[in-house]
């Protein structure tokens, strides 16, 4: 009789095998997967004619706090952000004035929900309806001839400084690739694992 008990508690882990494949099958789309962008305002390639002062990404799956978005123009001018607010999973980024006409490119780094960071840019053209009549009176920017005062000599002189910046941002490695082959060898190896134990399992429930 002892042998029989022992024959029905092989019953159970066939369930659980079953269950441990289903789990396999489906994590992989849930827990591992990374979140990669859906959509953004404006599209990638889009040509704009409104007036763009955010700009809107959205992923197909979660996304965690931190994000780093680069604009830069296409003469490789960077635009800072003036805000980034991350509302899992979108992301809006505000700027300070509305872009002018031209070619601007969106670069974005986040870290997906899957702790995994993702990265990828998009491009769209603004071409702003620019309202500028022929103005006959040209404004002049106002000359500043403080030649009395002594005491302007300090801000004059801190002119030139500093106009250019450039910041060079080496691209991440190529983690997302490495990583998803080691996945694919990691679940492939569970698989086995759990198909020879179910052979084993469904052997001994034929003794
Ligand atoms: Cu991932």
């Amino acid at each position: 009789m002892g042998r029989r008990g022992s024959v029905n508690m092989l019953a159970r882990p066939k369930m659980m095998i079953l269950a441990i494949i289903v789990l396999l099958v489906g994590l992989p789309q849930t827990v591992f997967a990374h979140s990669h962008i859906e959509s953004t305002v404006p599209t990638d390639g889009d040509t704009v004619e409104e007036v763009v002062e955010t700009i809107e990404l959205s992923f197909d799956g979660g996304i965690e706090q931190g994000a780093t978005i680069q604009i830069t123009t296409e003469s490789g001018e960077e635009i800072e952000p003036a805000d980034v607010q991350v509302n899992s999973p979108n992301i809006e980024v505000e700027l300070a004035e509305p872009l002018a006409s031209g070619v601007y490119t969106v670069a974005y780094q986040i870290i997906s929900a899957d702790t995994h960071p993702v990265e990828g840019d998009f491009t769209f053209t603004v071409e702003a309806e620019e309202v500028t009549e022929p103005e006959e009176d040209v404004t002049e920017e106002p000359e500043v001839v403080e030649e009395d005062d002594a005491n302007n000599d300090e801000t004059t002189e801190e002119e030139s400084v500093g106009s250019e910046e450039t910041e060079t941002s080496t691209s991440d490695e190529q983690q997302t690739t490495e990583e998803g082959s080691a996945l694919i060898w990691i679940i492939g190896g569970i698989l086995i694992v759990v198909l020879i134990v179910a052979g084993v399992v469904m052997a001994r429930r034929k003794k």
